[in-house]
């Protein structure tokens, strides 16, 4: 339903390019409603947790280290499909197989450097909401263009 929610992060690489307003914008214009949002410069703990999932992997010391170098701006964005729609607004991980008019097709290109995050699966995105976010951080608020963006 229309309260699904999904954690997207704008990664350190795209924040010290300063892509930030443009991600952002991406789901503003899309009609995605903005619950939380904060910059922060994530401790190795935090992204250990973030990405235990992918503990097993080669890459997985270098990416949480690396997270872990300079700020990420965390995000909730809520809305019908958000959690699908926001994977395909990213396009895929590999930057040189997304589509151009994906964030990731449009902005990067190696995928040690893809710029952003977003959930994979409702579950995660609560897990991951969690990890990041307070309940007092999220915002409860009603867009003024709802009526005109759901029928
Ligand atoms: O969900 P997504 O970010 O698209 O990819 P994951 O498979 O969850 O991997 C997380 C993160 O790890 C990815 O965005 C870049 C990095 N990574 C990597 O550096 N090298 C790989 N071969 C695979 C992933
Ligand atoms: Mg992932």
């Amino acid at each position: 339903d229309k309260t699904e929610r999904t954690f997207i992060m704008i990664k350190p690489d795209a924040v010290q390019r300063g892509l930030v307003g443009k991600i952002i914008c991406r789901f503003e214009e899309k009609g995605f409603k903005l619950v939380a949002m904060k910059q922060k410069i994530g401790s190795k703990e935090l992204f250990a947790k973030h990405y235990e999932s992918l503990k097993k992997l080669k890459f997985y010391d270098g990416l949480v280290a690396y997270m872990a170098t300079s700020p990420v701006v965390a995000m909730v964005w809520e809305g019908l499909g958000v959690v699908k729609t926001g994977r395909l607004m990213l396009g895929e991980t590999d930057p040189a197989k997304s589509l151009p008019g994906t964030i990731r097709g449009d902005y990067c290109i190696e995928i040690g450097r893809n710029i952003c995050h977003g959930s994979d699966s409702v579950a995660s995105a609560n897990d991951e909401i969690a990890l990041w976010f307070d309940d007092s951080e999220l915002c409860h608020w009603t867009p003024s263009n709802s009526a005109w963006i759901y029928e």
